[in-house]
């Protein structure tokens, strides 16, 4: 028996491919959201870090009715590091509409979750998306798809799969490139005639946790699909662990999906989407069953993290003047119960009761944890990055990336050159026309960080890339390290314009006048490789009395502006990074010069 009256399908692909745009187009010509909300673009991506990023971070579930069909639609992030995620919801859902940019077809990403998708046998609808776009290359955007599905095993039926053609922005599907553009409709049929509707398998309720949400008053939201039977609010279930422990709550809220929001239900059956309330510290994987028969479903695989970083109480001088939540207790309790939801990323307590290792996916995984801890009123500094290295067979393996440039073909040279520095391995060149190549890579994930804005200087800001962590291979051996020191304040005390006009030859400053530095705070990269240690605080000697701050006619070049994840990039072993509400600073570890200097003679010596 199936559930002939619904379909679960997801939406993956390569970052920025259109997903979440294609979603607005489904919920505003299905009617599911009220036309006075239905404002704006990429409705799902509703929270802030989403909206500034300009990405999905978090999958998410929405349902639209159409005809006499309940369609339930889990829109997934595109980017590598939340690859994770994908893996873990594709359990939810029957079939998945794999979206290809017609311009750039299959990237890093289209490849991870195309192959995720085919291992768990879903049914594949193929959207070559931006169509309208000039510059598309449909044809041979489709004939690299095919290809791609060969190159990753599918079977004869998987690699018959239809296609659409479609304009997420425009609002507009087509069945042939040529037909003319009306609206979504034949992708909606088509996921009814070609995605299976899900088993109504009756029996004693079954229910696998894909993914856990938190809400102020109702605690832990397991999301997920009832596999077995039925449930209603108020049952009693079983709550099997990953240690196969099993313990009974009651259920208390129940929801299903609808448009931009969740409503409430009173029961749910196999086959349906839902999200359920009541059920203290299950997690990702886990099973709700039946408490008679509580029989666990298998479980989830979680993607191992490649990137670990220390987080610590902050020590600097301006500790806890900025912050609401600064100590160890907060930030251990905080850091812990982030992984209840992301069970990708990894939380260890560190080598001493300030400090604990956290492990994620990538630098973007990393920074969005950092950068929501940071919103929410606490404050730490965080270390230099470091990949995860592996042993096998007493060989050292380490993370590499697979990295897609796009570039002028006037800069190919340089862009190279700087790879080579970086012990990539070129493996590809295919020319994109328009005076573009496309270079592929194998970079160490270790070498790759600091590339972005280097490449972004190199090409003029007119590159483009993308990498996607692809294997772990045999170590490649040590690097140079940063290839340009820092300009650290010597003392503490508001910079002054002066100061910066005097040194401005040294390097480029971070901090603009008048910002509060302290003693060992890094304020500049300096020209050469060495660190240079500066008074920023130094005053114009006036005869006359005159503002020291107000010295008149000086010009200042702007100072380089260091987001967090460029931080992330810049520091090195000594150095950290203090995060707080209001602030990003990167500092010494040990403030104090003379300190220093000690600690560094020692170190060589031992
Ligand atoms: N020209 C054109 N642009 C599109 C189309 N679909 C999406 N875009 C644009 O592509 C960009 C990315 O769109 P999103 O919908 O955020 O892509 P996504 O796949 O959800 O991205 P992630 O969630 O970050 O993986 C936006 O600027 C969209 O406006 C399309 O059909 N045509
Ligand atoms: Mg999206």
């Amino acid at each position: 028996m199936t559930r002939d009256d619904l379909r679960n399908v997801a939406i993956i692909a390569h970052v920025d491919h259109g997903k979440t745009t294609l979603l607005d187009g489904i919920l505003r010509q299905t009617g599911s959201i009220e036309t006075r909300k239905a404002t704006g673009d990429r409705m799902m991506d509703s929270n802030d870090q989403e909206k500034e990023r300009g990405i999905t971070i978090l999958a998410k579930n929405t349902g639209v009715s159409y005809g006499d069909h309940f369609i339930n639609i889990v829109d997934t992030p595109g980017h590598a590091d939340l690859g994770g995620q994908v893996e873990r919801i594709l359990n939810m859902v029957d079939g998945a509409l794999l979206l290809v940019d017609a311009f750039d077809g299959p990237m890093p990403q289209t490849r991870f979750v195309l192959n995720k998708a085919l291992e768990l046998g879903l049914h594949l609808i193929v959207l070559i998306n931006k169509i309208e776009r000039p510059g598309a290359r449909t044809e041979q955007v489709l004939n690299d798809v095919y290809d791609l599905f060969i190159e990753l095993g599918a079977n004869d039926k998987q690699v018959d799969f239809p296609v659409l053609y479609t304009s997420a922005k425009e609002g507009y599907a087509l069945t042939k490139p040529g037909d003319s553009p009306k609206d979504l409709s034949p992708l909606m049929d088509c996921i009814i005639a070609k995605v299976p509707p899900p088993s109504a398998a009756e029996g004693s309720f079954q229910f696998l946790v894909s993914a856990v949400d938190y809400d102020p008053y109702l605690g832990r939201v397991l999301i997920g699909k009832v596999s077995r039977g039925k449930v209603s609010i108020g049952d009693q279930v079983a709550h099997i662990n990953a240690d196969g422990e099993v313990r009974t709550s009651k259920i208390s809220a129940l929801f299903g999906f609808k448009g931009l929001g969740r409503e409430p239900r009173e029961s749910a059956n196999s086959g349906d989407l839902v999200a359920i309330a009541g059920i203290p510290d299950a997690t990702v994987g886990e099973t709700l069953a039946d408490p008679r028969d509580p029989e666990a479903l298998p479980g989830i695989t979680v993607t191992q993290p490649t990137l670990t970083m220390t987080f610590r109480v902050n020590d600097s001088p301006f500790a806890g003047t900025e912050g609401k939540y600064v100590t160890s207790r907060h930030l251990r309790d905080r850091l812990y119960r982030e992984t209840l939801a992301d069970v990708s990323l990894r939380v260890e307590d560190g080598n001493t009761p300030d400090e604990f290792r956290v492990s994620g996916r990538g630098q973007l995984h990393l920074g969005i944890v950092i950068e929501t801890m940071r919103r929410e009123g606490y404050e730490f500094a965080v270390s230099r990055p470091e990949v995860i290295m592996k042993e096998e067979g007493g060989q050292k393996l380490e993370p590499v990336e697979e990295l897609i440039l796009d570039v002028p073909e006037l800069y190919m040279g340089s862009v190279m050159e700087n790879l080579g520095g970086r012990k990539g391995d070129m493996e590809e060149m295919v020319p994109l026309g328009s005076g573009r190549t496309r270079l592929r890579f194998s970079v160490p994930t270790r070498t790759l960080m600091g590339f972005r804005s280097e490449f972004l200087t190199q090409t003029r800001g007119e590159g483009i890339m993308t990498h996607a962590f692809s294997a772990y291979r045999p170590y490649k051996g040590a690097l140079r390290n940063r290839n340009q020191g820092v300009l650290v304040s010597m003392g503490q005390g508001d910079a002054v314009a002066f100061a910066i006009w005097q040194l401005q030859d040294r390097g480029k400053f971070i901090i603009g006048t008048g910002t509060l530095c302290y003693e060992g705070m890094i304020v500049g990269l300096h020209n050469r490789p060495t660190d240079l240690v500066v008074n920023v605080q130094k005053k114009k000697q006036h005869s006359n009395v005159r503002s020291a701050n107000r010295d008149d006619n000086i010009l200042l070049a702007p100072p380089v502006q260091v987001p967090l994840e460029a931080a992330l990039e810049l520091i090195e072993d000594d150095e950290l990074v203090e995060v707080t509400p209001e602030s990003i600073r990167m500092r010494k570890r040990i403030l104090n010069e003379s300190s220093r200097r000690t600690w560094e003679k020692k170190n060589k010596a031992g």
